[in-house]
């Protein structure tokens, strides 16, 4: 069956989680929804606020390109538009098109008859993104420790803000999340591999499957965790680095103020050294 053959088979009707069958129609080859017209709406309000913060800067430069949050005196109150309040919009925008997006994911996989797998693990992104910019600044109370949106300057940031706890690599949550992300690489690589070998038998051979995958770890770690199992396993390990990443800077500050080595310190107390 060609693509367009066997997509008009499963491009059908319901499954909305909001406005009924008002949105639910197709542009061309994306799905529409109630959700589509607000992701298209906040991105492209969110873009525009992003492009007017661009030209009240001193650079065009994309990699010097800045949109700071408020300064601290700000609080948790409205900033003036040029002093930060346009930094509270785009982040408006922004949560209002990821979230839009993620409820999107769920429309469409509400329609196939998926689980919602999807629309979770990207929420785990969103939850990312949120930790940084609403749930800590709510917590240290200023929206102003926030993250500047532009590509050096969030670089830079994340430099500061890691030194202000002396050395972030002595941070218990960081150290998961750094070990989930290589993890997540590591087992990758050995899913692509796999999967690429499999693919591309020698001309004249036929396509290898899951048998020759399995055997293949079997022989040389004596363990396979299956094609299914390798996918829970990669979803694991990803939705892992990006929840630890959120808990690692969610507790620098609103619940450890002091350089993250001295954190160890209760391993040095521990009463059986006396
Ligand atoms: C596997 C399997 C696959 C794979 C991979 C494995 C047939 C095609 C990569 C091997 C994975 C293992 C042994 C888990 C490694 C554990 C960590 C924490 C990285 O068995 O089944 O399917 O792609």
């Amino acid at each position: 069956m060609a693509l367009l053959t066997f997509e008009r088979k499963y491009r059908v009707r319901g499954g909305t989680l909001l406005g009924g069958d008002l949105f639910d129609f197709w542009f061309g080859p994306f799905y529409v929804g109630f959700f589509g017209v607000t992701t298209i709406f906040f991105a492209a309000i969110g873009t525009g606020l992003i492009l007017w913060g661009a030209a009240l800067g001193p650079t065009w430069n994309p990699w010097l390109i800045n949109i700071a949050p408020p300064d601290l005196k700000y609080g948790l109150g409205l900033a003036p538009l040029k002093e930060g309040g346009l930094w509270q919009l785009i982040t408006v925008c922004a949560i209002g098109a990821f979230v839009s997006w993620a409820l999107r994911q769920a429309e469409i996989a509400r329609k196939l008859g998926m689980g919602l797998h999807v629309p979770a693990a990207y929420g785990v992104a969103i939850f990312a993104y949120v930790t940084l910019v609403v749930i800590r600044p709510l917590l240290l109370g200023a929206w102003g420790h926030g993250f500047p949106y532009g590509i050096f300057s969030h670089l830079d940031w994340v430099s500061n803000v890691g030194y202000q706890y002396l050395h972030f690599h002595y941070n218990p949550a960081h150290m998961l999340a750094v070990s989930f992300f290589f993890t997540t690489t590591f087992a990758l690589s050995l899913h692509g591999s796999a999967i690429l070998s499999a693919a591309n038998p020698k001309k004249g051979e036929r396509l290898k499957g899951a048998e020759h995958e399995n055997t293949f770890f079997r022989d040389h770690i004596g363990y396979s965790i299956g094609v299914l199992g390798i996918h829970r396993l990669g979803l694991f390990l990803a939705l892992s680095a990006g929840f630890w990443s959120a808990v690692c800077i969610v507790i620098s500050g609103p619940f450890w103020t002091r350089g993250w080595p001295e954190w160890w310190n209760w391993w040095l107390d521990l009463p059986i050294w006396r």
